[in-house]
């Protein structure tokens, strides 16, 4: 079995092709989808609401379970990436996985999608404006993702006052974040504090004008 440490190596390694040798990670969310549930993530670009320019991010979607097109796969719209930030509107559908359960503004050719086929330890790289979105889960196996948030130091918060981010390789020449602390030990009174704070920091980010907060 692969190490915890060369595994999270070979993650970053991927990354740092892409964006560069200093990594700073903005956040994680698990995606799951139970059997028969009704889930879903409806397309969209990630972009839409985290306030963090330029758009150089990318997500690592580590697959927990196999992730198939029976369980529910992420569908990519290919090249999309290369477009602007597309409007998208809220539904706030409680059955869709997204924070405000956004969907976007603009007709999607179904046709033209791909699937993202992985087994269990595998992972798809996305870009923040790539068109993405995922159906429910109508099999009888658990679908689970964990999205990993990975922006290049110079990347800057612009929607919010303070923003959070811990730094995982490299060096900060540009302090545009608050460098996370190390937990002092798990589950401390103090590190659960802090994390509620930077989670209740990025909820003010995310639903911005809408009254609302994140669900748990
Ligand atoms: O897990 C999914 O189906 C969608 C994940 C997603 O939207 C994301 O990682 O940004």
């Amino acid at each position: 079995m692969r190490s915890r440490t060369s595994s999270a190596r070979r993650i970053l390694d991927a990354v740092e092709d892409i964006i560069g040798p200093d990594i700073l990670c903005w956040g994680t969310s698990f995606f799951i989808k139970e059997p028969h549930n009704p889930a879903y993530v409806s397309w969209h670009q990630d972009s839409t609401y985290w306030g963090l320019e330029p758009a150089d991010i990318v997500t690592a979607w580590i697959a927990l379970s196999d992730s198939t097109t029976e369980n529910g796969a992420m569908r990519v719209m290919p090249g999309s990436h290369t477009m602007a930030q597309v409007p998208h509107r809220d539904t706030f559908r409680p059955e869709n996985l997204l924070s405000r359960g956004q969907e976007i503004m603009v007709e999607v050719d179904d046709a033209q999608a791909d699937t993202l086929v992985l087994k269990a330890g595998e992972m798809s790289l996305h870009h923040v404006r790539l068109i993405h979105g995922s159906e429910p889960n109508p099999s009888d196996e658990r679908r689970i993702g964990f999205a990993i948030r990975y922006l290049p130091t110079y990347v800057r918060q612009v929607a919010g006052s303070h923003d959070w981010a811990t730094l995982v390789r490299g060096v900060d020449r540009y302090g545009n974040f608050e460098l996370e602390q190390r937990p002092d030990a798990d589950m401390s009174e103090s590190a659960q504090a802090y994390h509620a704070a930077v989670v209740g920091g990025h909820s003010k980010i995310l639903m911005r004008e809408t009254g609302r907060r994140m669900r748990a």
